[in-house]
């Protein structure tokens, strides 16, 4: 199918499946409650169409603050730091006709975008930062869902220390959203161990914790419900919301 016909259905549809759901949550009351100090945010961040704002140069906040289990100390992840990443290889699999495997030269040299947008975390800090990378929707069009595909899950390189993996996942409507992005590059530099190098989810339209940073693998599955908790992501397997939308 042309591509930008597919992406078009599959954004037309994203926005379509986003009412529905949203008025269910609307109606739930722990949700209200859960959100909390994120639901104040909601309103500034929401466009008309379903984008997550975006903001000048000068918007961008002079510190990003890191809040999240701290940067792997793995082995395998001090290794390919210390090649600068260039053993490090982005599986693309599960339920896609195509399974691929992409280098960091091979990321770069996708067509990329660059967003300003603000990153909200459900705790209530928010960042603003600018992205460029390649968008999630190439990567998961590129790998072909099958028609069983329903979700996709980023499994993470980094650990709590119970040893539990961190991990998060998106229906496949979010994942073609035109600003769901695997950043590479945060405020005009390749983007930082402590920020998730060498290749970090950003996800504008969604609380924080759906930014997967040190992304190792994408899975595209038809359920979650056999991955690690079950929920769909190492919050939600403690009780977040999977939807986290803003
Ligand atoms: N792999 C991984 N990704 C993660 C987290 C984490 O602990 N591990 N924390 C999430 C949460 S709750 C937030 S708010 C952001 C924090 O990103 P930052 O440290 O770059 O500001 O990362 C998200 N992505
Ligand atoms: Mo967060």
């Amino acid at each position: 199918m042309n591509r930008k016909l597919f992406l078009a259905r599959s954004i037309s549809s994203a926005l379509a499946a986003c009412s529905p759901i949203g008025t269910a949550l609307n109606n739930n009351a722990g949700f209200h409650h859960f959100l909390g100090s994120a639901q104040g945010l909601s309103e500034a961040v929401i466009g008309t169409r379903g984008l997550a704002r975006e903001y000048p140069e000068s918007a961008i906040s002079s510190v990003y603050r890191i809040d999240s289990l701290p940067t792997p100390t793995s082995a395998r992840y001090m290794d390919l730091l210390a090649g600068d990443f260039r053993g490090y290889r982005l599986t693309v699999d599960g339920a896609v006709d195509r399974k691929s495997t992409y280098t960091l030269a091979q990321l770069r040299a996708m067509p990329q975008q660059t967003q300003i947008t603000r990153h909200d975390c459900v705790e209530g800090w928010s960042v603003i930062g600018k992205w460029s990378g390649v968008r999630l929707g190439d990567i998961v069009a590129a790998a072909q869902p099958r028609a069983d595909a329903r979700y996709v899950v980023f499994h993470c390189f980094d650990r709590d220390d119970q040893g539990t993996q961190y991990y998060e996942s998106l229906d496949l409507h979010q994942a073609m959203h035109p600003q769901a992005l695997l950043g590479l590059r945060l405020n005009g530099a390749d983007v930082d161990p402590d920020h998730g190098a060498p290749v970090r989810l950003r996800v504008p339209t969604q609380l924080g914790y759906k930014s997967a940073k040190w992304v190792s693998r994408i899975e595209v599955v038809g359920s979650f419900a056999n991955i690690e908790g079950g929920h769909g992501g190492y919050w939600e397997d403690q009780g977040y919301e999977w939807y986290a939308g803003i």
